[in-house]
């Protein structure tokens, strides 16, 4: 406000406070900030360090069996959201551990998951009686209210990365969701039969989609996206952005995979220096391979993270980001794009320095 008079100011206090037990509040003392000139994040960038978080998810083990917490899952929690259980305003992210034997039991739920594999091999995760064994570098998806439990017959503890649209089903007050009567589902069809029919291509004749808009593959193999990214690295040019990236697609439309998630893999070369860009969708990354450095910039902060093999980063809607790696790196990332493309709110700037 303008510089006002102490006398103007106390009756408008007294306006005010004279409105407020009929829950009404003037909208000229909170225009600027509901209506901002650009983003701007309660989010800050955050950097969780593998190495130093592994010991504590282990050891969680020692604490609760899965079947007990039903997820044993430690959750990333944007360090100015503490308390809220979110990574971003709409996006939740956790570390889940299984133990070979273990069963997390089924249950569904509204909130849509996706999961992407971080460390060990040999658990399966099931969804609609199908189960599929799970691989490092593997996107899976557990589309809204479909049954859904994971065990392990393997002999290694197994993580991954979950990813759900928690905080935006609680946004809508849309969030439902059950236990099943049976610790694990029953399983109704056969190890790959998703991908048989959706994945190489092709479509049943007849069949309707299976989960609506959502992807009828469950898993998306990670030898696939790293065959097709190390071709594409010798015949196509580098995006001065990017490196090489791919978004996942779901094979019946080509969009999203997921409503609410859009998921991305991208390979840096070795030397990769990446120039500046911005965009309005708060992004949440897993490193899978190789190293490097995130320069994360908002017009009060600059931050740097250098991140290795299953780091977790998250970069919020409108800072600037920049990627360098000296050996070359794959970067999986998810963001809850397909809602800001859906609604017509999606911006992207790319910069050039
Ligand atoms: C959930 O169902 C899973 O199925 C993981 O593995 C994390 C966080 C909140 C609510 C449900 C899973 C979850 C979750």
């Amino acid at each position: 406000m303008k510089n006002i008079s102490s006398e103007i100011q106390a009756s408008r206090q007294a306006f005010y406070d004279a409105i407020s037990p009929l829950n009404l509040t003037p909208l000229w003392e909170v225009l600027h900030a509901l209506v901002p000139p650009q983003p701007n994040s309660p989010c800050v960038p955050a950097l969780w360090k593998y190495e130093l978080l592994e010991p504590y998810l282990l050891g969680s083990a020692q604490l609760i069996t899965a079947e007990e917490a039903v997820r044993r899952v430690l959750i990333l929690e944007n360090p100015a959201l503490r308390g809220h259980s979110c990574i971003t305003q709409s996006l939740y992210a956790g570390l889940q551990l299984i133990l070979p034997g273990e069963v997390a039991p089924s249950h569904r739920h509204t909130q849509s998951a996706l999961r992407f594999i971080v460390s060990g091999s040999g658990a399966y995760t099931a969804v609609d009686g199908e189960r599929t064994t799970m691989q490092p570098g593997d996107f899976i998806i557990t589309p809204s209210m479909t049954w859904h439990d994971h065990g392990h017959d393997g002999d290694e503890p197994m993580v991954w990365l979950d990813g759900l649209d928690i905080p935006m089903l609680r946004f809508f007050d849309a969030g439902f969701a059950e236990n099943d009567t049976r610790p694990s589902q029953e399983v109704s069809r056969p190890e790959g039969a998703s991908f048989a029919r959706y994945g190489h291509n092709m479509a049943p004749v007849r069949a309707a989609s299976p989960y609506g808009a959502t992807s009828p593959i469950f898993s998306y193999p990670f030898q696939h996206v790293l065959r097709a990214l190390q071709k594409m690295q010798r015949f196509e040019p580098v995006d001065a952005w990017d490196g090489f990236k791919l978004r996942y697609t779901n094979p019946l439309t080509g969009g999203w995979p997921m409503l609410t998630m859009g998921t991305f893999m991208q390979l840096l070369p070795k030397g990769f220096a990446g120039r500046p860009y911005r965009q309005t969708d708060g992004t949440v990354f897993s490193v899978v391979r190789g190293a490097g450095t995130a320069y994360i910039e908002s017009a009060s902060s600059q931050t740097e993270f250098h991140f290795e093999p299953r780091d977790h980063f998250v970069v919020p809607s409108w800072y600037t980001l920049r990627l360098t790696s000296t050996e070359g790196c794959m970067l999986f990332s998810y963001s809850d794009r397909p809602v800001h493309e859906a609604l017509g709110i999606h911006k992207e700037e790319r910069l050039i320095s």
